[in-house]
């Protein structure tokens, strides 16, 4: 049994347990170990990931040591990360000459070598990405798959671009990029421009997808960033122009981590476990005969017959045919999340009928087997995806609130998100974030569906001219 989901934080703790996502009992704070299933669900999360970077981008591998002399270059970065980074400092029982980082991101490890594949303007855009581990000493209290030190699956991509606006143009397609992989996993999210003191340590600008927990707290899903010349000129890398001239590229990167899976599992499960979207679940379908005594085998041989077909049409499917009650398979393959269950007892088999019904809705419908076709399962994923986008949508509507007065947003702050209008003065924004003692996110881009405020209106703080940004707790 499972923690009632209102108790958030258990239920999240006990759900990655029980439905085998993470092991959290490897001897290192921060680090976890994926469980087969959970790792079936990891690769069909970044399946859709993968598809979509490579329309546009060349995926590469880079070393995970970086030199502390490359790391250290630039400036603004070295600073945001020194405190984050793990060193190795020996070679068996030899102290290195230079001390290796493990990569807490990649752009120091990737730039020096663009600098030498970077030759003219033809070599340009450049747009690579990589799947890899990525190690942060995260002083925050760390969870599995939200804060961790060892990010398993951080996707990340860095691109080269002729000049600032092209770069512009690439955040652009790199934020519907990711508007089209949260959208698939039906994950709500405002689009966010973090405010200047909570950049990308190099960035110009940095934009970030937030989605809104079970329990009011926001979760940062993604992050695009401009990073203009900044990086360019540390690194030297030039190309030359049509007219002859040498000129710094102007760059961008993003990343995704294993957050997207913490949120999908977060967002959709209920009480009895995890509902996971039809494209994503590891098992898409589970048939569960009803054994009576006498009529087995007449049960049997025809759900394996639903069983074959459903696997011709190409779904996922598996049978329950072990010794349990029907009760206890029901209990198992709901806290697994499996969309689709199939129940076939004898009076079915009979009649060639079989009874449906989806993990979200959890109503029985009796049908004619022959029913069961590929269109008709295309169509039950959609419906199925519809009905989890708008609950989710339901879910931020509660948590999201538009506010003119601080004391009253003081108050909000750990129940959800507030909408306020804040002028770009930098003390406007730290007065606020005194106040109510939570982290402002940054201007609104986009909102979820469903989600209205003025974009302009009165500075919340001084009264001037304001745009709309939102503030909440963050894990
Ligand atoms: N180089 C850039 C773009 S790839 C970069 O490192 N950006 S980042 O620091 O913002 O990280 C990208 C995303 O990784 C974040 O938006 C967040 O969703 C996720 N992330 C960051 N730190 C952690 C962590 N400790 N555990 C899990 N996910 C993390």
């Amino acid at each position: 049994m499972l923690p009632p989901k209102s108790n958030f934080s258990e239920w999240y703790h006990e759900v990655i347990q029980q439905a085998e996502i993470m092991d959290v009992r490897y001897p290192v704070k921060g680090l976890y170990v994926w469980f087969p299933f959970g790792y079936k669900l990891r690769n069909l999360v970044y399946g859709r990931l993968r598809e979509i970077m490579d329309r546009e981008h060349d995926e590469v591998y880079f070393p995970a040591l970086i030199p502390e002399t490359e790391l250290g270059k630039e400036g603004q970065h070295i600073k945001g990360f020194e405190d984050e980074v793990y060193w190795i400092t020996h070679g068996g029982i030899d102290r290195l000459d230079v001390k290796l980082a493990l990569r807490p991101t990649s752009e120091t490890a990737m730039y020096p070598m663009f600098k030498l594949w970077i030759r003219s303007h033809a070599d340009l855009p450049l747009r690579v990405y990589q799947i890899v581990n990525v190690f942060r000493y995260e002083t925050k209290h760390t969870r599995p798959l939200i804060r961790l030190r060892e990010i398993t699956s951080f996707k990340e991509a860095h691109t080269a671009h002729r000049n600032y606006e092209e770069a512009e143009e690439n955040v652009k397609m790199a934020v519907n990029a990711y508007k089209e992989f949260f959208d698939s996993l039906a994950i709500p999210y405002f689009v966010i421009k973090r405010p200047e003191w909570d950049k990308f340590p190099g960035a110009d600008y940095t934009i970030a997808f937030d989605t809104v927990m079970p329990d009011g707290r926001t979760l940062q899903i993604g992050t695009v960033h401009h990073l203009a010349d900044n990086f360019a000129k540390t690194f030297d890398i030039k190309y030359e122009t049509p007219e002859g001239d040498h000129a710094y590229v102007h760059q961008t990167c993003y990343g995704i981590s294993e957050r997207c899976v913490a949120a999908l599992i977060s967002i959709h499960g209920d009480d009895v476990g995890l509902i996971l979207p039809f494209h994503f679940a590891p098992h898409q379908a589970v048939v569960i005969p009803i054994l009576y005594k006498g009529k087995e085998e007449q049960v049997l041989k025809f759900s394996d017959e639903i069983l074959k077909k459903l696997k011709e049409i190409g779904i996922r499917a598996i049978l329950d045919d072990s010794d349990e009650r029907p009760g206890a398979k029901y209990y198992r393959w709901e806290l697994f999340g499996v969309p689709l269950r199939i129940e076939i007892g004898p009076r079915e088999a009979e009649g060639r009928e079989v009874v449906v019904s989806f993990r979200d809705e959890r109503v029985k419908r009796k049908i004619q087997a022959d029913e069961i076709t590929e269109e008709k399962i295309v169509k039950w994923a959609d419906d199925m995806h519809d009905r989890l986008k708008k609950r989710a949508l339901d879910l931020i509507l509660e948590k999201v609130r538009f506010f003119e007065n601080a004391g009253e947003m003081e108050e909000w702050m750990g129940k959800g998100v507030a909408m306020f209008h804040l002028c770009n003065s930098i003390e406007c924004g730290e007065s606020i974030e005194e106040q109510v003692r939570a982290g402002v996110l940054g201007e609104i881009i986009e909102m979820p569906e469903g989600v209205h405020a003025d974009k302009e209106g009165k500075c919340i703080v001084c009264g001037g001219d304001g745009r709309l940004n939102a503030i909440a707790k963050s894990y």
